[in-house]
């Protein structure tokens, strides 16, 4: 049996260390380390780095764990928990200098894979401002000692934020779903953080997201903020988020969106 709680107070710890070490690399300046998908897919060196720490930190203090992320090997868990991390959230952003990314740290216990996945713990952190979202299974979504709560838009339209994939074959697409998002939206907002977007419907200050091409460790820890705050995740047919689409809204904007992102 996993006790969330347990689990929160070491995602905390090593968010903080691992955006530190992060926000310290964006000081120094910042090499891009490889590309990945396409040419706009970047990875830089403090990626790297800032995930070797968090999955050191984290199998030290938990041998046996599972762990998921972005920039290195996965590893299965004998122990129930796995650990799914994006060290840098917002790549992009941090290799420009805008201050908008995030160390994204979740663990869930199941099989690592949204679908069925119980997600126990989730922690969202901008270095860059210093806020630090975080939620466990049935103890709500917060920002420090602030709770936090989804939106319903009032009569102007929803805030609606969403992003774009790094292959250009796709833009086409998802320049359609945003089109036809505007049918209930009041405008766009475009931010580059997967995670920092699932926050900020965490916290009201969007009333909704939606992407194509997420990760699992894009969405794991803001998708927990966001359903600990009243909010509904999903967007791929399974109802799950993912590849496919995620989207994330209050449940009435949810469904309203949703019929007009899959017409
Ligand atoms: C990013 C997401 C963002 C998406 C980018 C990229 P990364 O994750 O947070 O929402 O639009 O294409 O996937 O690559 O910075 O970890």
């Amino acid at each position: 049996m996993v006790d969330a709680p347990d689990l929160l107070p070491l995602a905390l710890e090593i968010a903080r260390e691992a955006g530190a070490l992060a926000r310290r690399r964006r000081s120094e300046g910042v090499s891009i380390a490889a590309t990945k998908s396409t040419i706009a897919d970047i990875v830089t060196e403090a990626d790297r780095e800032v995930e070797q720490l968090v999955r050191d930190r984290l199998a030290a203090a938990r041998p046996g764990d599972g762990f998921l992320g972005e920039e290195s090997d996965a590893a299965r868990s004998e122990t129930g928990v796995t650990w799914v991390v994006d060290p840098i959230d917002g790549t992009v952003n941090y290799a420009y200098g805008i201050p908008h990314y995030a160390v994204s740290i979740a663990a869930v216990t199941g099989e690592p894979d949204a679908r069925s996945w119980r997600a126990e713990v989730g922690v969202v952190h901008n270095p860059a401002t210093g806020e630090l979202f975080h939620a466990t299974r049935g103890g709500g979504a917060w920002l420090g000692e602030q709770r936090l709560a989804v939106s319903e838009p009032g009569p102007a339209g929803a805030l609606v934020a969403t992003g774009f994939g790094y292959d250009p074959a796709t833009r086409a697409g998802d320049l359609d779903r945003v089109t036809r998002a505007f049918e209930l939206a009041r405008d766009i907002r475009r931010a580059g953080a997967a995670s920092l977007d699932l926050a900020f419907v965490a916290a009201g200050r969007l009333d909704a997201y939606f992407e194509r091409g997420l990760y699992p460790w894009d969405h794991a820890a803001g998708g927990l903020l966001v359903l600990e705050a009243g909010g509904r995740m999903g967007g791929q047919p399974d109802g799950a988020p993912g590849r496919t689409m995620t989207l994330a809204a209050a449940p009435e904007l949810f469904e309203r969106l949703a019929a007009v992102i899959y017409r």
